[in-house]
């Protein structure tokens, strides 16, 4: 495989409330993202980091969207960025940074994929479903409400990037390893009809069963976005997370799942989000989160 990568980092944790995440590209350079990708073959560029606003504290307990403005300009950048590296052809890698980032390379990949006529599928990987919106989140962070936005549901200054009103359609969607659902989010799955593979469903059929059905409608003409947030794997194998919550994938069972999209040979873009280098134990989850990507990108034992 001779396919160009771009890293392209996105400092930012105007998304979150916990602190931190910010420092998740330089992680993942030390870690060594780019020389783990060219071990594959792959042709990598790393461009370096993105500017954008510092995140403000909070104005009062209640805001309906947390640093709003700061959120619009990050991912304004990510847009760009991913615009111009899926125009040049590369598999853009954004290196979070907090997972609002997705707003702007989902829309990105959606208006590319509009563009080129081809079907988007996204693969959602989280402990969470991120898809609130103002109207039911119970923190006003916006890297719990991607999802939503690129379902049409998000704030205006979030809305209609990808030059339609929704980026994608509820059908577009999967999300795995989904632990943490809040009671307007429960809601939204059901009127949208998304499709949750929750841990339940990984415990009972298992990863193999999740990730064949979850990849079912991909095809030769499909551009997959995998949306990785680290914290969907078990706080065990990746501590460094600002919402750790127990009892998420193995790093044996995200092998698998790294692996098994690997096989389509469908990757056309990529978040790896939410590594908090203050919280982590020495690079460790900024180390897996590596190891996985070298899984994704085809690595295999044999
Ligand atoms: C919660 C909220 C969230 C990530 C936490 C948490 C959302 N549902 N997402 N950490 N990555 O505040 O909306
Ligand atoms: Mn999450
Ligand atoms: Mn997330
Ligand atoms: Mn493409």
């Amino acid at each position: 495989m001779q396919t160009r990568v771009h890293l392209i980092g996105a400092p930012t944790d105007v998304g979150a409330s916990v602190r931190g995440c910010s420092m998740g590209p330089e992680a993942l350079r030390v870690a060594g993202i780019a020389p783990a990708l060219r071990q594959l073959g792959l042709e990598v560029q790393d461009q370096g980091n993105l500017a954008g606003p510092l995140a403000l504290e909070r104005a009062s307990a209640h805001e309906p969207h947390h640093n709003l403005e700061e959120v619009v300009a990050w991912n304004r950048a990510v847009f760009d960025a991913v615009s111009l590296s899926l125009a040049e052809d590369a598999v853009p890698v954004m290196m979070g940074g907090d997972h609002c980032l997705a707003i702007g390379s989902i829309s990105a990949v959606a208006a590319h994929c509009r563009r080129e006529g081809k079907p988007l599928r996204v693969l959602w990987l989280d402990a969470h479903t991120d898809v609130n919106t103002e109207a039911t989140s119970p923190s006003g962070n916006l890297h719990g409400m991607p999802v939503a936005c690129l379902l049409g549901r998000g704030p205006a200054a979030l809305s209609g990037w990808s030059g339609s009103a929704q980026a994608i359609r509820a059908q577009d969607i999967d999300f795995l390893g989904i632990r943490s659902v809040d009671p307007g989010e429960r809601l939204a799955i059901r009127s949208f009809g998304l499709s949750v593979y929750d841990m339940r469903y990984i415990d009972e059929h298992g990863m193999r069963a999740a990730m064949t059905e979850a990849l079912m409608d991909v095809d030769d003409n499909t551009h997959l976005h995998v949306s990785f947030d680290v914290d969907c794997l078990d706080p065990a194998d990746a501590p460094g997370v600002g919402t750790a919550v127990r009892g998420g994938p193995s790093y044996r069972e995200m092998q698998l799942c790294m692996e098994m999209i690997a096989d389509t040979g469908r990757l056309g873009s990529l978040d790896v989000v939410e590594v908090n280098p203050a919280l982590d134990v020495r690079n460790r989850t900024a180390e897996v989160a590596v190891e996985l990507l070298q899984s994704l990108f085809g690595q295999s034992t044999l």
